[in-house]
């Protein structure tokens, strides 16, 4: 217990979860850790969950404000949104409650791209920051604390809180010391600099994080595992898929547009970005990196035996099995991994500096290249856009992948237009599902379109799309982008309608 908070000062502000909760008043803003289930704090929002459960039967509101790095996990946003304490909240989540009262209109969620939400916070659009609730790994005797197994949005909520609650938990481990980077060179504009990174693996600050420890009004042990589900394991879907990028990646090899070691890849959250990865292993490739910003299963695989030789990245989302890899070979991990705040790993300026390979899943994408990361049938949301437009419009090459049918074949991933619009057709240079890959660069609407039915829809849905593309073409006012805008989102109105997208 002594090692971990040797900052004599702040073992004395030692304080059960109940008492530190207790400094959270109604209504106010506090800043949390949390990325992809990685770091956040684990006792407070519990005991958090407890008083505004007990102020609600006396009839008094009590709701907050919850910002984070992204997805926690039940112990977070869980327990405060099955109480009613969260009306705000940002950015990417992915908690089963939370997301059921964001789609009953009960919780104002705002999405909004992670490599932003610092500056935001710093320009003052997210108002005042009364509280910083952070969970760390450790405190030094000069009060500087060695972060946990994310980074997220930390050093700006410990930077621009009033007070701050930490929580130790001592349960991370302690060869987390010394993976991290956390870059002080940020100003505002117009006094901002260039960020000096130009590999991956480049560390560009300190590998703690700093905080006036007068702010420190708390300090609450915990010793609990970040708790992660598993991830599918890759199915005859998710091979094909990563079939056809390595097909594609070995091409552009070919072609002298890329080199053997590709260029930094971005990997997204899910099963399929997961197993993709796995695919690349499997496909020979070596002496890769990654400057992405959630380090998975798969990654780590990589990363373990050398294919990824650095990995740049804000967090790890690791089920139980890969945290036991972790910790066992962590001397190595530290060798090979650097975590940044959010606002780096997920840089525009270094996203596009590096070339990023970007790699995300998504729900839908329409005949021209639109894609929608985020909504079911355009108003249900799912998790979030998380930091996937930050890669997709800044990277080198920026592919979605998917498979080409949900829920049984019930629905097609490929429609006439989105329902909802993440990332634009500006945005997209290709997009593969099991059935095959659509290279959409340097095409106009209207070839992007024959690419997309031919490549990627699904056989069932094919003719359907091939016939509402041909119509559109005779049919349509302007034939630039051509629809019929009255049929154009009919294909979701009848799934809502009959289950299923099938004429
Ligand atoms: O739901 O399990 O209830 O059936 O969406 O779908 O196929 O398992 O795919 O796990 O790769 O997730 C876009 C959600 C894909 C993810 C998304 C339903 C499907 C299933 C999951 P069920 P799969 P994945 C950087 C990058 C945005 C954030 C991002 C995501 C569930 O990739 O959240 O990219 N991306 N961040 O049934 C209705 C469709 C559907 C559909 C899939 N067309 N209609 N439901 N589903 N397609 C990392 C971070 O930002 C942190």
């Amino acid at each position: 217990t002594a090692t971990r908070i040797a900052h004599p000062a702040l073992a004395a502000r030692r304080m059960s979860a109940e008492e530190a909760a207790a400094l959270i008043a109604p209504g106010t803003t506090v800043g949390m850790s949390g990325f992809t289930g990685a770091g956040y704090p684990k006792a407070v929002p519990q005991a958090l969950a407890r008083h505004i459960l007990a102020a609600h039967g006396r009839g008094e509101p009590f709701a907050l404000r919850i910002l984070t790095g992204a997805s926690t996990a039940p112990e977070l946003d869980g327990a405060l949104a099955k109480v009613g304490g969260i009306e705000f909240r940002l950015p990417y989540q992915s908690d089963p409650e939370l997301r059921a009262r964001i789609n009953a209109g009960q919780i104002e969620y705002m999405d909004i791209h992670l490599g932003q939400v610092a500056q935001y916070a710093w320009f003052g659009f997210l108002g005042k920051i009364d509280t910083a609730l952070i969970e760390v790994a450790g405190i030094l005797p000069d009060g500087r604390l060695i972060p946990s197994t994310s980074v997220g949005n930390n050093k700006t909520w410990l930077d621009l809180a009033d007070q701050v609650i930490l929580e130790v938990n001592h349960r991370q481990p302690l060869g987390l010391d010394g993976m991290h980077d956390i870059y002080y060179g940020t100003a505002l504009p117009p006094h901002r600099k260039p960020i000096p990174l130009v590999h991956p693996g480049d560390r560009i600050g300190e590998p703690y994080l700093k905080v006036d420890p007068a702010k420190i009004k708390a300090v609450v042990e915990t010793d609990a595992p970040d708790r992660l589900g598993r991830f599918a394991p890759p199915d005859e879907t998710s091979r094909r898929i990563a079939g056809h990028l390595i097909e594609f990646l070995r091409h552009e090899i070919r072609m002298g547009r890329l080199g053997e070691h590709l260029l930094p890849l971005q990997s997204g959250v899910g099963n399929i970005a997961n197993a993709v990865l796995l695919g690349l292993r499997d496909g020979g490739f070596n002496q890769l990196t990654a400057f992405t910003e959630v380090i998975q299963d798969g990654m780590l695989e990589l990363i373990g035996e050398g294919v990824i030789e650095t990995a740049s990245a804000t967090a790890l989302s690791l089920s139980p099995e890969s945290v036991e890899r972790f910790v066992r070979d962590i001397d190595l991990y530290r060798r090979r991994i650097v975590l940044r705040p959010q606002e780096i790993s997920n840089h525009a300026e270094l996203v596009r500096r590096l070339g990023c390979i970007a790699i995300n899943g998504m729900v839908e994408a329409d005949l021209y290249g639109n894609v929608n990361s985020t909504h079911v049938a355009g108003t249900s949301i799912i998790n979030g856009i998380g930091g996937s437009g930050d890669f997709a419009r800044n990277g080198f090459l920026s592919c979605f992948v998917t498979p080409s049918t949900a829920k049984a074949g019930a629905i097609s991933a490929i429609v006439p237009m989105v329902s909802h619009v993440d990332h634009t057709e500006h945005d997209v240079a290709v997009i593969v599902t099991e059935q095959g890959l659509a290279d959409l660069r340097g095409l106009s609407p209207k070839q992007r379109a024959r690419q997309v039915i031919a490549h990627c829809a699904h056989p069932d849905y094919r003719p359907q799309l091939a016939d509402y593309f041909e119509r559109a073409l005779r049919e349509s006012r302007g034939k630039h982008t051509p629809h019929i805008l009255s049929e154009a989102l009919a294909w979701h109105q009848r799934y809502l309608d009959t289950g299923s997208m099938r004429l």
